[in-house]
């Protein structure tokens, strides 16, 4: 095993670099250990006689990745990351940072305590800690700004975004791009051009020419913080970060340091925080799951797709720009046509946002994509998506024919949203090649993929999925069979407590209102519109013909959805939109329809303020969860939480339904549903699974089980 930190003596000609190495695989996070082991380094570089300047280098794929994340929320062992980095302002022989692969948060402010920074060319750097939640605490709000002004480190630390190494250098952050992909010999040799050109020591922290330009411009201080506040969209740290980085300009750099700080511990403590940590490590465990124990990817590099709607093409087009050959198979001629038409004026939206080069725009149009008519053209096929509407007898024929035509180790997978898919499975000759890949419109931008596992789906097939998911750079979220699966079987749910509220007398308006105050984008009426309540009302028939169970109240949505008011593509739907104006406003026919329903009823209209929307909304979504989770049709607390955050708009900060209801406490979550269930005994009754936890004293993360595999 390496040391945490290496220090290796380095002669080059006269010079003596002293080469200090942070070992701390896959990341170089600063962990208590390494956090110590620089602190030791430091000093032995400082009292080592021989050693005339230090070279600091990160092992392995990156430079250090920032604090490590793991060690929130335990109590703080020292030294703390700012000590290491007061250690490095107190050096009195210069250190050159070498930075490569990702060097961020608390790594970017390691190398901003540096005299002077190198990068590789293909390296990032950033303050990420917003996603977090936080802001940068070991002084990362009061050196940027001193090195690119106070405009430029509220950008980028509010959005957090990692800036290319080219940027970088423009912006003062770092001085040089080095040539190579060896950050030792890249440090080494910039080492030598510093002690030859004379070039002295140079603290971050002493530096303070750019932010004195804009000491006291409130005017741009007042515009920084209200951006941020535009942007952050209900997130505090984002907000924060801005006052924090503006600090730099007023205050001495000791007492901007101790404010950061205040603002860091306070946020640790905060659920923005606690929800976006478990959104961070929720991502990566999302995509480990028991079937890559046994299961191996297949090879896969062309496809069919078959129809060619909205879905089908955005498939299509998320299929080619990962570098698929597509084949699409349509009905007819005419179905073929507009296909191809839709597909293209995909690719020519990507060409025009810079997001394709011309030569890859001709490239995907005219060899990777074609259209066929004939089933048998899909033979070569590695993953045939089927995408046709929504029918069991459609996907059934449909079925039946790849499985005549398909090569036998193709994968044959159902874009359903709500169908069994072990039923389609059953008219193959292959059922363990069979499963559900569920993209969400529109597919070549939506981050979730529910991966839906049918009872025969062979292991290898799974593991297919989540590669692909990969490879489309998308959240792949293991699901069972049921109708609607994890995402969509919540989306019901809770618009079936709409609906109900509606009926009972809250106005749909409030409803979206108090819906998009929790920070989601859309309130559901909105979604309804954007989606097209055509499609929902077909939904709901499916369902009625099928014996719909409990209460139906969904009659004003079915009143204007036969009036023809589809939503935004009619121009009107539960709102008016005027000519190109996505927003909508309300409208008074609505609210008629809706008197109308209730007299007929006899329902006496009792409204909801915006507080007992939220919580029902909120309590409908974790109970449904629970149900899911009781069931097994999500592994784990967190698939629910990812698909919820990655398909359905809930709001990372808030963590996930199932996250926040561990924040909220299942107690009080429990209460709400049992004074809710008094006044609406059929919707509401508690998932046994919530009442076990909440009995036992425990909460949803108990059951977020470290991973199987990894
Ligand atoms: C901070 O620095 C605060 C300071 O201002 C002040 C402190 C006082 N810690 O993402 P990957 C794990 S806040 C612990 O799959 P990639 C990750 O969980 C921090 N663990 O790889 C995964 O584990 P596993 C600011 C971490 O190549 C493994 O490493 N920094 C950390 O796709 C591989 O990660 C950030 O927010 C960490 N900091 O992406 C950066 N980072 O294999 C957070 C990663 O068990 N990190 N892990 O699942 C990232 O954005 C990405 O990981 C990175 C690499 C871009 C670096």
């Amino acid at each position: 095993m390496p040391e945490l930190i290496s220090y290796e003596l380095v002669q080059d000609d006269a010079l003596c670099v002293a080469v200090l190495t942070v070992n701390n695989p896959p990341v170089n996070a600063l962990s208590h250990g390494i956090r110590v082991g620089l602190v030791n380094t430091i000093s032995r570089f400082s009292e080592d006689a021989q050693a005339d300047i230090a070279v600091l280098v990160g092992a392995g794929r990156t430079f250090v990745a920032g604090a490590d994340i793991k060690e929130f929320g335990e109590p703080l062992q020292a030294p703390d990351l700012e000590e290491v980095n007061a250690a490095l302002d107190g050096l009195q022989k210069p250190i050159v940072c070498v930075l490569h692969g990702t060097a961020l948060g608390g790594g970017l402010e390691l190398a901003l305590s540096c005299h002077y920074r190198v990068a590789l060319a293909t390296s990032r750097v950033g303050l990420p800690e917003v996603h977090l939640g936080l802001i940068p605490g070991a002084g990362g709000t009061q050196r940027l700004p001193r090195l690119t002004g106070i405009a430029a480190a509220a950008d980028i630390i509010s959005s957090g975004r990692q800036v290319p190494a080219a940027e970088a250098l423009e912006l003062g952050i770092i001085d040089e791009i080095a040539v190579g992909s060896n950050p030792e010999v890249a440090g080494i040799a910039f080492a030598k051009t510093l002690v030859t050109e004379g070039r002295s020591l140079r603290r971050t922290c002493d530096q303070t020419d750019k932010i004195e330009r804009d000491h006291e411009n409130s005017d741009l201080f007042r515009e920084l913080i209200e951006t941020a506040r535009r942007n952050a969209k209900g997130q505090q740290s984002p907000v924060t970060s801005v006052e924090s980085v503006i600090a730099a300009a007023s205050l001495p750099f000791e007492q901007g340091l101790i404010q950061e700080r205040r603002i860091f511990d306070a946020l640790v403590e905060t659920d923005q925080s606690k929800a976006l940590i478990h959104a961070f490590f929720a991502e990566r465990e999302v995509g480990k799951i028991p079937e890559l124990a046994t299961g191996k990817a297949r090879d896969l590099n062309e496809a069919a797709i078959i129809g060619g709607g909205t879905m089908g093409s955005g498939i299509a087009m998320a299929l080619l720009t990962a570098g698929f050959k597509v084949r699409m198979l349509e009905r007819d001629q005419d179905g073929a046509e507009r296909g191809k038409t839709n597909v293209h004026s995909l690719l020519d939206g990507a060409l025009k946002r810079g997001k394709i080069n011309a030569e890859q725009h001709t490239n995907l149009s005219n060899i990777a994509f074609s259209v066929t008519t004939d089933v048998s053209n899909l033979s070569d096929a590695d993953i045939i998506i089927e995408a046709a509407f929504e029918d069991m007898d459609i996907k059934k024929t449909l079925f039946r024919q790849l499985d005549a035509h398909a090569k036998p180790d193709a994968i044959l997978a159902s874009n359903t949203s709500f169908l069994d898919i072990d039923e389609i499975a059953s008219v193959t000759s292959r059922p363990e090649n069979v499963l559900g890949l569920h993209f969400f419109s529109p597919a070549h931008i939506m981050k979730l993929l529910e991966i839906v596992v049918g009872k025969q789906t062979s292991p290898d097939v799974v593991a297919t999925g989540f590669a692909l998911a990969k490879r489309l750079k998308k959240v792949g979220v293991r699901a069972g069979v049921c109708d609607g699966f994890i995402g969509n079987r919540i989306l019901d749910n809770y618009l079936n407590l709409v609906t109900n509220l509606v009926e009972d007398g809250t106005s749909p308006y409030d409803i979206d209102a108090a819906v998009t105050s929790l920070g989601f984008p859309m309130g559901p009426h909105q979604m309804l519109d954007l989606a097209g309540l055509d499609i929902v009302y077909a939904n709901r028939r499916r369902k009625l013909a099928a014996g719909w169970v409990g209460r139906y109240s969904a009659d004003y949505l079915d009143r204007i959805t036969q009036q023809e008011r589809l939503g935004q593509k009619t121009g009107r739907g539960v709102y008016i939109y005027a000519d190109g104006d996505r927003s909508g406003q309300p409208d008074k026919e609505v609210i008629s329809i809706l008197a109308d329903i209730q007299a007929k009823k006899d329902i006496a209209p009792r409204s909801l303020r915006a507080e007992g929307i939220r919580k029902r909304f909120m309590a409908a979504m974790i109970n449904e969860g629970a149900r899911i989770l009781e069931e097994g049709i999500a592994l784990r607390p967190l698939d629910i939480d990812m698909t919820m955050i990655f398909g359905f708009g809930f709001p990372r900060w808030r963590g996930g339904p199932m996250k926040y209801a561990d924040l909220m406490g299942l107690d009080a979550v429990l209460a709400d549903i049992r004074r809710f269930e008094e006044e609406d005994p059929d919707f509401w009754s508690p998932a046994k699974l919530l009442v076990d936890l909440a009995e036992r004293g425990q909460n949803f993360d108990s059951l977020n089980k470290p991973s199987q595999t990894k």
